[in-house]
This record gives C-alpha cells, sequence and structure tokens, in this order.
C-alpha cells in the first residue's frame, strides 16, 4: 500500500512566536539568541533572511550586515507552550504522530481516506487560528521526502511530492538536500564531481559502501527516493474532548445547555475524523466558574449522546452557585488491555 506521510515544520519557529507576541516588531528583522555580542542566533525570521542572516550566525556578523536587527532573547517556556498547542493539533489528525523537535513533526495519514494535500492543508490552517502562526508542510510517500517537501515552499507554504513524480524530482535535486548528508560528506561526492541525486544514481550499492560505509547502503536507496521508515508514535491518546471559554459568563443552566449541544457536536465530529483503535470507557464534563474553580463530572455506561451530556451538565451546574466561564466535553479511552475485553459497557454509537 501506498503510505501518505505528512511532514509539517513551522516557519523561523521562536521568531515568529516573538514577532506575534510583539506587533510594533512585525515588520522587522528580528532574530533570537544570547544577546552578548559573542554569542551566536538561534533563528531568524524571513525579513532578516533577505540580509543573509541564519541560525548559528555569531551576532557581531549579523549586525554588521543588518545593523537594526533586533535581537530578542530566548524564551524557552513561550516555544514549549506552542509546540504544545500545536502537538495536540497534531494527534486531531492521526494516531501516528512523530514529532523530531518542539517544531516539526511527522503524520502518517495513510488510513485516511481523504486526500492527504486537503488534511495537511487543514493542519495548517488550524495552526494558524489555534497559535497564530504559520506551519509549512511537505507531503509524500515517505518520510525523507516529506521532509525535503515541507522545505520546498517556506514560508507558510505546501509541497507534494507524488509518486509518479519521484523519479523525475530526485534527479535534479542536490545531494545536500538529502538527510544525513552533511557537508563532509557533500565534499566527498563534490570531489567526485556527483552534484544531484541523479548523478549518484550511477553508482552501485557496493561502491557507496566503499565510500561512506554502512551509510552507502542506505543512500543508495535515498537517491532515489526511497525510504521506508516506519513513523514511529510514543504516545497513548488517554482522551478527546472540546472545550470552550465564553467571552461573557453563562448565568443560566439554559444558556449552559445551549452550548453543550453546539459542544457536543463538536466532540462527534472528532470521534468521527480521530481514528481510535480502542473503546470508549467514559463520557465526561468539565465546567469552570466565574472564580476559576473547576469541578468534573463523568460516569461509566452513559450512551454517548447528547442527552447524556445534558445531565452531567446539570449535575456539575447544581454544584456551585456561580456563572459559568468555560465547558468542555470529553470522553476518555479505554486502555488497549480493557479495548480486548469484552467487559466495556458500551461503545461510541453514532
Ligand atoms: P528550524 O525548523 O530548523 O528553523 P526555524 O523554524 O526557525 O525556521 P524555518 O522556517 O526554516 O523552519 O528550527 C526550529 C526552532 O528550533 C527554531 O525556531 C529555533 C530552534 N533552533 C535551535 O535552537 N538551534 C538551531 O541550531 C536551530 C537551527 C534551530
Ligand atoms: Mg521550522
Amino acid at each position: 500500500m501506498e503510505r501518505q506521510i505528512i511532514h509539517v515544520d513551522m516557519d523561523c519557529f521562536y521568531a515568529a512566536i516573538e514577532a506575534r507576541d510583539n506587533p510594533s516588531l512585525r515588520k522587522e528583522p528580528i532574530a533570537v539568541g544570547g544577546r552578548s555580542s559573542r554569542g551566536v542566533l538561534t533563528t531568524c525570521n524571513y525579513e532578516a533572511r533577505k540580509f543573509g542572516i541564519h541560525s548559528a550566525m555569531p551576532n557581531f556578523i549579523a549586525i554588521r550586515k543588518c545593523p537594526h536587527l533586533v535581537i530578542l532573547p530566548v524564551r524557552f517556556e513561550a516555544y514549549r507552550l506552542e509546540s504544545k498547542r500545536i502537538r495536540s493539533i497534531l494527534n486531531q489528525y492521526s494516531n501516528l504522530v512523530e514529532p523530531l523537535s518542539l517544531d516539526e513533526a511527522y503524520l502518517d495519514v495513510s488510513s485516511d481516506k481523504r486526500n492527504a494535500v486537503s488534511i495537511a492543508n487543514d493542519i495548517r490552517r488550524q495552526i494558524r487560528r489555534v497559535t497564530g502562526l504559520t506551519a509549512s508542510a511537505g507531503v509524500a510517500p515517505n518520510k525523507m521526502l516529506a521532509k525535503i517537501a515541507s522545505d520546498w515552499k517556506k514560508p507558510d507554504g505546501l509541497f507534494h511530492i507524488a509518486k509518479e513524480d519521484i523519479s523525475k524530482f530526485m534527479s535534479s535535486l542536490p545531494v545536500s538536500k538529502i538527510w544525513g548528508i552533511g557537508k563532509k560528506a557533500e565534499e566527498k561526492l563534490l570531489a567526485r564531481n556527483i552534484r544531484t541525486c541523479g548523478d549518484l544514481q550511477s553508482y552501485s550499492s557496493l561502491e557507496l559502501t566503499h565510500l561512506f560505509g554502512k551509510f552507502g547502503g542506505e543512500l543508495y536507496d535515498l537517491c532515489r527516493g526511497i525510504d521506508h521508515r516506519p513513523i514511529i508514535s510514543h504516545r497513548i491518546r488517554k482522551s478527546i474532548s472540546v472545550e470552550r471559554t465564553f467571552s461573557t459568563n453563562l448565568e443560566s443552566l439554559e444558556a449552559c445547555a445551549e452550548k453543550v449541544e453546539s459542544l457536543f457536536q463538536e466532540l462527534e465530529e472528532d470521534l468521527f475524523r480521530i481514528k481510535v483503535d480502542r473503546k470508549i470507557a467514559k463520557l465526561f464534563i468539565k465546567l469552570k466558574f466565574s472564580d476559576f474553580s473547576k469541578t468534573t463530572v463523568e460516569r461509566v455506561g452513559l450512551a454517548i449522546h447528547e442527552s447524556s451530556a445534558q445531565a452531567l451538565l446539570r449535575e456539575a451546574f447544581g454544584r456551585k452557585a456561580l456563572p459559568v466561564r468555560l465547558i468542555g466535553i470529553g470522553v476518555r479511552l479505554a486502555t488497549h488491555q480493557a479495548s480486548k475485553s469484552s467487559q466495556l459497557e458500551f461503545e461510541f454509537q453514532n
């Protein structure tokens, strides 16, 4: 079966967060890094890249190239928070998500009937809506190509390498784009006049092994666009939920009930879209009151139906005589163990 892999990579991630949080700097060249003149830049926005500035460049060189460059200190906590929000979006689109760093991840969407390109565009839109940041995506039949593709149309772009285009794409691709080829390997290849993957394809597996050791064997496949590495996800999803904070607090049970109706619809859509290989153990509702206190009511054995959610709402609402500022509804998933046994109270009913 042909695989459908998406690689998502945020655009100038740290710098984009700084620009978002400092609107007055949005059009300025911005870099993030230690401020001392002996430090190096962690990253910079695309405005700064126009001046030839890039990550790992010493500050003093960057300032020489662009005297009005704004260098901001690293705020790691802020970046980690955005990364978490992005990851929870990605997790809605596949059970197989493999994060590579704070700002990039692979998704395997092979089992999804929808077109992988439209899934990737949905993901990009959703990330933008939730975080205000732009992401680029690559769509291809394997990891190596998806990662190359996500870089192709940066920033805020998407590139798709279809199976039938691989051979043409690889023939002109510079060898430096291959995962695992660093500066040294590139020089070694250039010395033999090998510039593109097409050039590399004329070497036998044995010759490549001779040149690069064990990696040579992999290179034989990689330069043809062949990569069988699977997406490895370490995450076990415990629940699926939707929640909403309201701009004005809800004073009555009726007002809450109305919101539960639409939230439940959203939850149903998510349950339909997200492919979960386990059973649902519980339905729950969460309320946050105007004093910021929270309460959760959850119950096994309820049908996954709006009326169940409304019953839970009545119970939760009755716990405090306070207006409600947030409502969440969700389901807790059974463990794999429990899903295998037949003692479950119910399954999700459409
Ligand atoms: P990258 O995705 O490599 O770079 P980027 O997101 O800044 O820019 P691009 O649009 O080209 O993807 O790295 C993600 C973040 O990781 C980056 O914002 C800062 C951090 N980072 C480091 O801490 N050290 C590094 O050497 C690099 C390259 C990035
Ligand atoms: Mg990035």
